[in-house]
């Protein structure tokens, strides 16, 4: 009858009557306020530079505050990083970083983080907004806008190919929250480009060799392709590699649009092999300790700290490249 928000609020004669629903809503757990911490980091996976960049971030950040990390990866499985997370409840730390690889099947995780008194924190990548809220079941999502991040890499794509394209998508890991926004934020600003046409759409999983083979296999069934939307830099990389392979000419025969800003898709934009490079800034361990830190003195929490991403093209690419991963 009553959700598990609601609360009823009734005026009769003069007296109010207050009535929570049966389930009534648990609070999002404190943090006390300590000088050092014990701070699970779930990551996903360690297969990519960007992991690798987010990780060393974070292992900076702890050593430099003397905060203590217990690190799990879930090695690509959305079911391990549910035991990994449940294992640092066991553990009881004082809080959880989780980098969620998948938007539903981590759910029970940040639940029972929740159940168990647990503040967690969502890092880069985002849960299912219906099944979990942010302030009320987790304190805070970290990270970027990867709707804008499509967009941007959409209209940048357009002006390049004068709003004429057939493009290849490679969409990143199914069921991420990076890989359905990248898709959307696209999808939504060439609606208005008629002559900008996605003519096939599958998934690399973020990784370079699966990007390499879904792109060889997707180039071979529509040869008129002229164009590439990668929804990271390692898939893009691995596309690059299968045109080489078969005599094409990235940046000529196909005009590339990714995000990231690894070191070797930004050589390869100086290179003018890649149009666009989105930013998406993997190094999260300043802002992560931070509102940690916040959090334990009782300051209030924005439920999404967004992550602010800069665009890189063949223009600004070598002021970045010290600063590529
Ligand atoms: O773009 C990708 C990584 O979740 C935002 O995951 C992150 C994405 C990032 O593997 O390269």
């Amino acid at each position: 009858m009553f959700t598990r928000r609601s609360l009823l609020s009734t005026t009769a004669g003069g007296i109010t009557l207050v009535t929570l629903g049966s389930q009534a809503l648990a609070a999002l757990p404190k943090l006390k306020q300590k000088d050092t911490y014990k701070v699970g980091f779930a990551q996903t996976e360690s297969n990519n530079p960007w992991r690798l960049a987010q990780t060393k971030s974070m292992r900076d950040e702890a050593a430099k505050r003397g905060w203590q990390l217990v690190y799990t990866d879930a090695a690509g499985s959305a079911a391990k990083q549910v035991a990994d997370v449940r294992s640092m409840i066991a553990q009881r730390v004082d809080v959880i970083l989780l980098a969620p690889r998948e938007e539903k099947p981590l759910i029970p995780a940040v639940m029972e983080a929740k159940r168990a008194g647990i503040p967690l924190f969502l890092i880069d990548r985002n849960v299912d907004a219906n099944l979990a809220k942010a302030g009320e079941d987790y304190v805070a999502f970290i990270g970027s806008d990867f709707v804008k991040e499509g967009q941007q890499a959409a209209e940048i794509l357009t002006k390049a190919m004068n709003g004429e394209a057939k493009i290849i998508e490679l969409q990143g890991t199914i069921g991420s929250s990076p890989a359905n926004d990248r898709m959307k934020g696209f999808a939504d600003y060439i609606k208005d480009h008629p002559g900008m046409q996605i003519i096939a759409s599958q998934s690399g999983d973020f990784a370079r060799d699966k990007g390499r083979q879904v792109f060889e296999t997707l180039y071979q069934a529509h040869p008129d392709a002229t164009a590439l939307y990668s929804h990271n830099d390692e898939m893009t990389m691995g596309a690059i590699a299968a045109m080489e392979a078969a005599g094409k000419v990235a940046g000529k025969d196909l005009i590339i649009a990714s995000i990231d800003g690894t070191k070797d898709a930004t050589q390869a934009l100086m290179d003018g092999k890649i149009e666009v490079v989105v930013e998406c800034n993997p190094n999260f361990g300043p802002k992560a300790f931070e509102s940690i830190e916040k959090y334990g003195k009782g300051e209030e929490i924005p439920t999404w700290v967004v992550n602010v991403d800069r665009v890189f093209t063949q223009e600004n690419a070598a002021e970045y490249l010290p600063e590529a991963y």
